[in-house]
Parts: structure tokens; sequence; C-alpha cells
């Protein structure tokens, strides 16, 4: 089972931002910037390319309800989904990134 499924089972502790039904929301164990939290969808995917667009909409919505909770709706934020090898991907379970609380600077290469 993967390391997300287990924090879903409760097998795995973490510091719940927000939580319903369907997915959860919790701080990164090793915060890139003031703010850092993982969204995740209850139910395992591997990554973005294959969760059904309809339960994005779905998890749209609770990220939504993230930003609200972690008031960095009028400064803004930068969210991050990385997607297999070349991506970046360390997790194989679907989850964006939310960092923010203080400038996160450009994208430059
Ligand atoms: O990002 C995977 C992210 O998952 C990375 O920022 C660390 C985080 N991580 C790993 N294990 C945990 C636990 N147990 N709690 C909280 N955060 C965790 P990726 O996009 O796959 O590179």
């Amino acid at each position: 089972m993967c390391i997300f499924c287990k924090i879903v089972k409760g097998e795995i502790p973490n510091q719940t931002v927000l939580e319903d039904e369907n997915f959860l929301a919790f701080n990164d164990i090793n915060p890139a910037r003031k703010i850092h939290v993982l969204v995740i969808p209850k139910q395992h995917y591997d990554s973005f390319d294959v969760i059904p667009p309809k339960v994005m909409a779905s998890m749209t919505e609770f990220i939504h309800k993230v930003v609200s909770k972690l008031e960095i709706k009028e400064s803004g934020y930068r969210m991050i989904t990385n997607i297999g090898s070349d991506g970046g991907q360390e997790v194989p379970h679907l989850h964006f990134h939310i960092l923010g609380g203080e400038p996160v600077g450009r994208l430059v290469r």
C-alpha cells in the first residue's frame, strides 16, 4: 500500500488541514515554503494522468475550501502536481502541492 493510502487509513499520522469524505489536505512533512500543504483524493489514483474528470471537479471544489481555510486566496499561492519520473513525482498517489504564505518565486530554468 502506498504511503498516502496509509495516511488515509490512519496508519501514518498527519497534520490535517481539512478533510471530507473523499479528500484530505495535510501539511507536507518537508515544507518548501511557509505554507506547504498536500491535497489528495482518499481513493488511490497514481497521478493526475488517470484521475476521472468528474473526481477532479469535486477535488477542485475541495481545493478552493483548503485555500480559503489557509487564508491565502488574496495573497496568492502556487499549485503543482508532479507526474511520473520526468515530472519528479516521488509518491505515486495523486497529490497537489499548495505553496504560499510568502512569495514563492518564478519558475525559471
Ligand atoms: O512529492 C511528495 C511529497 O510528499 C514531498 O514533498 C514529501 C511529502 N511526504 C512524503 N511523505 C510524507 C508524509 N508522511 N507526510 C507528509 N508529507 C509527506 P512528489 O510530488 O511526489 O515529489
